[in-house]
Formats: C-alpha cells, structure tokens, sequence
C-alpha cells in the first residue's frame, strides 16, 4: 500500500506515506520516568513523565497494526563510561552521576535495570532498539544508515524529554532531510512551559523544524 494519510496537524495537514515513515519513541526508559534513576538525580519530579504512556500505548498499538516501522532509543553509555564525555558527566551538582548506582543500578548504563524502557512499552519482535550515548538519535549511531537502507523519509517523534531528546532527535532528523511530526500527548516534560515553548517553537515559520498533531488525530488517520 503506497498510500499517503492526511494527518490533522499544525501549522497545516502533515502527508504521512506510511510505508516510507517509521515511529520513533525517544527515551520511554525507567531511569527518567520513574523514582530513583537519572532524571530524578538531576533534582526532576519525574512521575510526571508517566501521563503520556497510556497515549503512547494506543499510538503504538495502532501504528503496529497498520504495520509502520517501529524505532525505540535509549539514552546510555558502556560500562567503562568510554563513550561518556566527562563534560557529560561532571555538568551541574546532582545527587548522583551518571556511573554511580542508585536504587535501579548504575545512572544511564546500558544494560543496568534503569536502562530499560518500560515494560509496558516493550519493544517488539523486528523492532529496532537504537542505543545512543547523546541526546539526539543521529549522534554516534546507525540510525541514519538503518532508515536510509528502509527507504523511510517521514518521522513521528513521541517519547521524552520534549525540549531534550526529543528535540535534539528532530532538529538532526531535519538536517538530514526527514519530514517530521512530533505527538503532542505522547511527549512530556520535566518543565511543562519547556513543553509548550517546544511544541511552539517547531511548527513556526511554516513547520520550520516540523509539524504537532494529537495521537488521537494520528490513528483516526491510520484506521
Ligand atoms: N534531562 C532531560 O530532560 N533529558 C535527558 O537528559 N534525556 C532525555 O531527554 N532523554
């Protein structure tokens, strides 16, 4: 099916080629939306990441029965801290740094129970799971390569933090040529003015970054 969806977005209708799009779900780690990780280390109230998951569940579960690509990140660095800049780690005065162990393992390394994306966000089967040492998706990852190889042109961003990951990951995907669209309920925020100014800032001047949508408007569009 080459079909294109119109998607209700803004500043305008976003043309979602479905077979050419893949969903991208940054971050959805227990180490920044729940207690005792990286987010909450940094001084974050981090449960108010959870609002979006039930969303996000729905949006996955549509997109996964019309059949678009699946990508999940995860923010980490190896065991020996090689792939961590020590300006990454020695940023600000938080309870505990990337490395240290907290209630869930090591801060922010792969592997550690803090690592993982929540269970009720699972990755499945022939989904592709993008380990990245930065906030952006592009930075010292295949991400490109893999997308490229898939001939996947469209992006639709959710997953946190908006003004971070999420961010970072869509202005790169813009760069490199990628249509994107970022899932207003499906993105949160430690900070919600960060969110708001977020969402603002990248439909302006003609979707100079991309669009917004709902999830509700996307999976109306894919059934
Ligand atoms: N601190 C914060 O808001 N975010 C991050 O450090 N990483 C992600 O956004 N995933």
């Amino acid at each position: 099916d080459s079909s294109i969806l119109t998607v209700p977005a803004r500043p305008g209708p976003f043309m979602l080629p479905l077979r050419h799009a893949a969903l991208v779900v940054i971050d959805m780690q227990r180490d920044f939306v729940e207690p005792g990780g990286f987010g909450a280390s940094l001084g974050n109230d981090v449960t108010r990441l959870q609002a979006i998951v039930p969303a996000l569940q729905r949006l996955l579960a549509a997109w996964r029965a019309a059949g678009g690509a699946v990508v999940h990140t995860r923010e980490g660095h190896r065991a020996d801290l090689s792939d961590c800049p020590p300006a990454k780690r020695l940023r600000g005065s938080p309870g505990l740094r990337i490395g240290d162990t907290g209630p869930m393992g090591r801060l922010l390394v792969q592997g550690e129970p803090g690592h993982a994306i929540i269970a009720e966000l699972a990755p499945t089967e022939g989904e592709r799971v993008i380990d990245k040492p930065g906030k952006g998706a592009f930075f010292g990852t295949d991400l490109q390569a893999w997308l490229a190889a898939r001939g996947i042109s469209h992006l639709v961003f959710t997953g946190v933090t908006t003004e971070v990951c999420v961010q970072t990951s869509m202005r790169e995907a813009n760069d490199r040529g990628f249509d994107c669209v970022l899932i207003e309920d499906a993105t949160e925020s430690y900070f919600p003015e960060f969110k708001a100014a977020t969402l603002a800032m990248v439909r302006a001047q003609g979707a100079i970054v991309g669009w917004t949508a709902t999830s509700a408007d996307l999976i109306a569009a894919l059934a």
